[in-house]
């Protein structure tokens, strides 16, 4: 991509459904389970770390696309994607504007963002954990679940001596830090893990819930988000302990039977989603957000551009993992943040790049372009693995399948996990 495009941030997502089976969950008490949450620690941030020693001990941000390492300077445009710990100290975070890293940490150095090496460093970390257990849901580039409730050793020292044992070697293997929440279920794991970042080690039993989880703010509950942590502050709700004293039938009247059902059970650390190791991608897509409008007329050679990146990008990425797209679209977000998409329908599925490219600016003629925009996206849809293709009797052999396993090969059961989900912000 042009080194001087005013790319804020740039993001590449598999997604998938959710309700592949995995390990058994709902059948036991939940007590008796043993799920580990694990997140790595300043994860781009420490990658880098890892081949600049150099920098160590110094703030740093991630941000941008240029060349090499600069000195921050208030007129840097974009934003960060992570700060070491060093940079946190300064009140520097993710998602912050540079300009605003300059004046809370004048001699914080920005770091160039390099997808393809944290996507390295995720799948080594991945696989050591795969090394313990299969019980591994991927959560993202760098965190996953883990159901070690029949993982060996698990019964020791409440499994602390395993947990160690899984961040010694992931250490070992790859010179990084991880925090590790244990307890019986995904909801109280991952909060656990983020109480003693970084290299934290927090062992939370049902037991310990009223103790350790109630004193905590209901934001630390992974599915309270801005909205409904304003409507509960509303209610006089700050801590996870003051929704656990909230009578159910005021949950439900404020928050709907569903969502006030989960709230009134999260209070209580009640969590029963399994583990879950594997499931099919449904979509997969590129999107890059820019720091300055982009005008549809004067500047759409590098909207040109962009979306054939994007596209081309996709293609390949689904072809490395032999998937086959049916549908290809486009995303475009306005300057007023209004968001418009258009898919257009492949005769067959590919992960053909030129295709793709071409489906891409075929959606992208049919956006009504009348105002500046903000964010360009390529997105491949009703995806199909390769082989499965060949197994229901898909006709033609595409490029995809053709640097693929070849025809009559024996189909695999499944496809490859999915070790590179990215989906900053969530
Ligand atoms: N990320 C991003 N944009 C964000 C948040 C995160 O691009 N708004 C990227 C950079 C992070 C990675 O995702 O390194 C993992 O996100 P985490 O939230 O786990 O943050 P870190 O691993 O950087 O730090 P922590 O030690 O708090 O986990
Ligand atoms: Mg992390």
């Amino acid at each position: 991509m042009n080194r001087d495009e005013p790319l804020a941030r740039h993001a590449v997502t598999m997604s998938a459904d959710q309700d592949a089976s995995g390990s058994a969950g709902g059948a036991t008490a939940a007590s008796a389970r043993r799920i580990a949450h694990l997140d790595m620690d300043a994860f781009y941030a420490s990658v880098e770390l890892l081949r600049r020693p150099r920098l160590r001990g110094r703030p740093i941000v991630i941000a941008g696309r240029q060349p090499k390492v600069l000195r921050i300077d208030a007129s840097m445009r974009g934003v960060v994607t992570t700060a070491s710990y060093e940079a946190r100290q300064f009140g520097v975070r993710s998602a912050m504007a540079l300009a605003e890293v300059a004046r809370r940490c004048p001699d914080c150095l920005v770091v160039p963002v390099d997808f393809d090496e944290y996507r390295r460093l995720s799948r080594m970390f991945k696989a050591v954990i795969r090394s313990f257990t299969a019980q591994v849901e991927d959560r993202g580039i760098d965190e996953v679940y883990i159901d070690l409730s029949d993982t060996p050793g698990i019964a020791e020292g409440r499994g602390r001596v395993l947990a160690q044992r899984l961040k010694d070697a992931i250490r070992e293997a790859t010179g990084l830090s991880c925090s590790i929440g244990l307890a019986p279920n995904k909801l109280i794991a991952k909060i656990a893990s983020d109480l003693e970042k970084p290299d934290g080690l927090t062992v939370i039993e049902a037991g310990d819930i009223a103790q350790r989880l109630w004193p905590l703010a209901v934001r630390k509950i992974n599915g309270v988000g801005p909205k409904a942590d304003e409507r509960l502050a509303a209610l006089g709700v700050q801590t996870i302990g003051d929704l656990a004293r909230q009578p159910l039938a005021l949950l439900l009247e404020h928050f709907g039977n569903r969502y006030g059902h989960w709230l009134f059970e999260a209070a209580r650390g009640i969590d029963e989603r399994p583990v879950v190791t594997w499931s099919e991608p449904k979509s997969r897509s590129e999107e890059t957000t820019f720091e300055r409008r982009l005008h549809p007329q004067r500047d759409w050679r590098q909207i040109a551009r962009v979306i054939a990146s994007q596209a081309e990008s996709v293609a390949q990425g689904l072809d490395r993992r032999q998937y086959l797209a049916g549908t290809v679209g486009v995303k475009v977000r306005f300057d007023d943040f209004r968001i418009v998409t258009r898919d257009v329908g492949m005769r067959e599925p590919n992960a053909d790049p030129v295709m793709f490219r071409r489906a891409a600016f075929e959606a992208l003629a049919r956006v009504p372009m009348d105002r500046p925009l903000r964010l360009l996206g390529v997105r491949a849809s009703a995806l199909e693995h390769a082989a499965q293709r060949l197994r229901t009797g898909g006709e033609t052999a595409t490029s995809a399948q053709a640097g693929g396993a070849p025809a009559g090969a024996a189909a695999p059961k499944a496809p490859p996990p999915i070790d590179d989900l990215f989906s900053p912000g969530e």
